[in-house]
């Protein structure tokens, strides 16, 4: 499952987002020092739409998990117990304080959402410079007592990034050669993980979520390599999750959103690590689930089974369209919208697969 780390400095919203996402119900207190693991359902129209159309036992959404990381330490990305939290993360959701807080140190005239990213941007790349530091000196020793050109390549390269993060240009914006990628993967660096801005704005500003980049002046920031923006009024949206979907759309329109917070997030996040969803069905089950784009069907089989990724035969694929208009796989089968693939076959989102596999 992907895994997203909640940061940012401390009341600016991370478990009001975290309920938000994951439906946790954890109570909002000031102050509170506790790490949260949940996990949100991810939202997918498509998925709804052919549950409707197999009627299966049950309907399963694809999921993605939340580390809600807190304590006195938030925003000190140099903490162990932090690195230790983030270490697996894929990404990062760095929340950012755009509402009026009459309790924040700051004066609530200073909403500064572009100093409160670099402040934490600095941390993760002192972190990652602490890291590269210890390693370089150690490789120094060893290269003294013997020659190594492995050795000589991972110095190389350390010295390169650390270059660049002395130039305060954090490890996502670095363009790095696949082997190059393999030799630093071992060290989890925080600036090079991919980041979403969450702005937690006020009320007020809902219905112009879908600007907030520009009303930020953050343009530049989204425009960076890995990076994205997106809103959220964490505390009002945070409370949608409880209601029924009936009275739902009309709470939505009152706000000036045209879709819950859930959605919004989500999408960004898969398109910010380049993820789509593929669906598969059965009597039992339809189920969505998530892969890389440009993953082969064999990879993609690991992700709803790993013994169908074992015994892969082939995919029979249908896209979501076809199958719509069929109706059934079988439909589909009949009118000649089904196609046979093998394993290094592209997956692409919205594919509905069968997966002929052995035991
Ligand atoms: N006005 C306003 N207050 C919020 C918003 N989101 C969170 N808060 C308040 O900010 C305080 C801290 O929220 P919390 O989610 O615990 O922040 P954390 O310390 O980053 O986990 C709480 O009192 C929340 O009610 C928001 O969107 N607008
Ligand atoms: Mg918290």
């Amino acid at each position: 499952m992907y895994q997203a780390g909640i940061v940012g400095l401390p009341g600016v919203g991370k478990t009001s987002l975290f309920n938000l996402l994951t439906r946790a119900g954890v109570q909002i207190e000031k102050y509170q020092r506790q790490t949260h693991i949940g996990v949100a359902r991810v939202p997918d129209p498509r998925l709804d739409k052919l549950g409707e159309l197999v009627r299966p036992r049950k309907v399963t959404p694809a999921t993605f998990e939340y580390v809600d990381i807190a304590g006195g330490l938030e925003g000190q990305m140099r903490d162990a117990q932090v690195r230790a939290h983030l270490r697996n993360v894929n990404v990062l959701n760095h929340v950012v304080r755009a509402f009026p807080d009459p309790d924040s140190p700051d004066p609530v005239s200073t909403i500064h959402p572009a100093r409160d990213i670099d402040a934490l941007e600095v941390e993760m790349m002192l972190a990652d410079l602490e890291t590269i530091s210890r390693r370089l000196e150690r490789l120094q020793k060893d290269l003294k007592k013997m020659k190594s050109p492995e050795l000589e390549g991972e110095l190389h390269l350390l010295a390169r990034l650390k270059e660049k993060l002395e130039k305060e240009i954090p490890l996502r914006e670095v363009e790095l050669r696949e082997e190059e990628k393999k030799i630093i993967r071992g060290f989890m660096f925080l600036s090079e993980k991919p980041i979403l801005y969450v702005l937690n704005v006020d009320e007020a500003e809902l219905p112009r979520i879908g600007q907030v980049a520009a009303l930020y002046a953050l343009e530049a920031r989204q425009q960076r390599p890995q990076a994205a923006v997106t809103g959220v009024c964490a505390r009002i949206e945070s409370e949608l999750a409880e209601l029924e979907p009936s009275e739902l759309d009309e709470f939505l329109q009152n706000l000036g959103l045209r879709e819950p917070a859930l959605h919004r997030i989500l999408r960004e996040t898969y398109r910010l690590l380049g993820l789509i969803s593929f669906f598969t069905t059965s009597d039992e089950e339809v189920r969505a689930s998530t892969v890389r784009r440009d993953s082969s069907a064999q990879k993609a089989a690991g992700a709803v089974h790993s013994e169908m990724e074992r015994g892969f035969i082939r995919a029979e694929v249908v896209r979501f369209d076809d199958f719509v208009k069929a109706g059934s796989f079988a439909a589909a089968r009949d009118k000649g919208l089904l196609r046979v693939e093998g394993k290094e076959y592209r997956v692409q989102d919205g594919d509905v697969i069968h997966f002929r596999f052995a035991v």
